[in-house]
């Protein structure tokens, strides 16, 4: 009998599930390195941790590490259904949580060492979570793309810590009674980009497709648009229009001053992960990329925050810095958590390495 000790956590509605112990011995490498041999020498661990029957596709793993410095509190590999992340905003936000959980960090700023970069969290006294991820860009601008049976498509790709193809313009409505119909798109899209050989700017495959709705009108209202001084007034006065669960808002108090202010976002996405589940979060990395865009356009200032609502209406807030060409994005969310729990794989099980497609 094997046993894995885990966390289970939900940020925003998306799971997390943090492997306390009970995986196999990697080293002392970087994070990307045993990563690397985690994929190699010992996938059936992340296979038997994710999939069913004692996972289930939507659910993100999050291999607690040693880190390599010392200064930071942990090294942190992320996996799913699939495969392997290099970040994962939403898991570093259950990770912190967990961590404060099992009382190994309490409030303040912790380094995380991840495969593709350190990051920075903050854990606020609210038991909010602020990721300082690392550099994020838009690599390439609408780029044109055949999707069959949708026709032309234009999208941004850029990276947030993992890579991303995001559509403004879509036809497709971002509600929660559709995901059927977003998932059969963006599927169709990350098909099409790989079967295309459109890649990231490394060769890594775009896994990511992120849609928006951020053009929603209030019923009467006409937008003039002049300038871009004038565009991006109107891009705030749009901030009030897109709905979003008060009860996911990252910054409880700031909301509860005013009920309005909990119910509004600047955006919706709706964002497609490798394994064709959908973040029911609204994707720390994917929102790093729409920062990255944002910044690349001029419609986003340093500082200035953007808040992010997901399908489900879950909330993160973001802003950026710049530094040199790319930007530094923060992403601010809340994780509770859901289980503390032992998986047990009983050696005559026949599915305890899980069910493989
Ligand atoms: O929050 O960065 C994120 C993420 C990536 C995949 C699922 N969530």
């Amino acid at each position: 009998m094997k046993r894995i000790e885990v966390i289970d956590s939900h940020t925003g509605g998306e799971p997390t599930r943090l492997v306390v112990s009970g995986f196999p011995d990697l080293g002392t490498g970087s994070m990307a390195e045993r990563k690397q041999l985690l994929a190699s020498e010992h996938d059936a661990w992340r296979a038997a941790c994710i999939l069913e029957p004692r996972g289930n596709d939507v659910l993100v793993g999050a291999l607690l590490c040693e880190p390599v410095d010392p200064s930071a509190c942990a090294g942190v590999i992320f996996f799913n259904n699939t495969g392997y992340l290099g970040m994962c905003g939403h898991g570093t936000i259950g990770l912190v949580v967990s961590l404060a959980h099992m009382g190994r960090i309490g409030a303040g700023v912790h380094k995380i060492e991840t495969p593709v970069g350190t990051v920075e969290a903050t854990l606020h006294e609210d038991r909010s979570v602020s990721v300082r991820n690392v550099p994020s860009y838009r690599y390439r601008q609408a780029v044109e793309l055949q999707v069959p049976g949708y026709g032309l498509v234009q999208g941004d790709i850029a990276w947030g810590g993992n890579w991303f193809f995001l559509i403004a313009d879509h036809g497709q409505r971002i509600t929660g009674d559709n995901v059927e119909a977003l998932t059969a798109y963006t599927y169709a899209v990350q098909k099409a980009l790989e079967d295309q050989g459109i890649r990231g700017e490394d060769g890594g495959l775009i896994d990511h497709i992120e849609l928006f709705a951020e053009n929603e009108q209030p019923e009467g209202s006409q937008p003039s648009v002049a300038s871009e001084e004038e565009a991006r007034r109107e891009l705030a006065k749009k901030r009030s229009l897109l709905a979003v669960n008060e009860h996911f808002s990252p910054v409880p108090n700031a909301a509860s001053s005013s009920a309005a202010a909990s119910l509004r976002a600047d955006s919706r996405n709706f964002v497609l992960c490798p394994g064709k589940a959908y973040d029911r979060s609204p994707c720390g990395t994917g929102t790093s990329a729409k920062l990255a865009c944002l910044a690349a356009d001029g419609k986003l200032q340093p500082g200035e925050i953007w808040r992010q609502a997901s399908v489900i209406g879950s909330l993160f807030e973001g802003s950026f810095e710049w530094q040199g060409d790319k930007v530094i994005p923060t992403i601010r969310g809340r994780a509770n958590i859901s289980a503390e729990a032992t998986l047990l794989l009983e050696q005559d099980d026949p599915f305890a390495w899980g069910i493989r497609p």
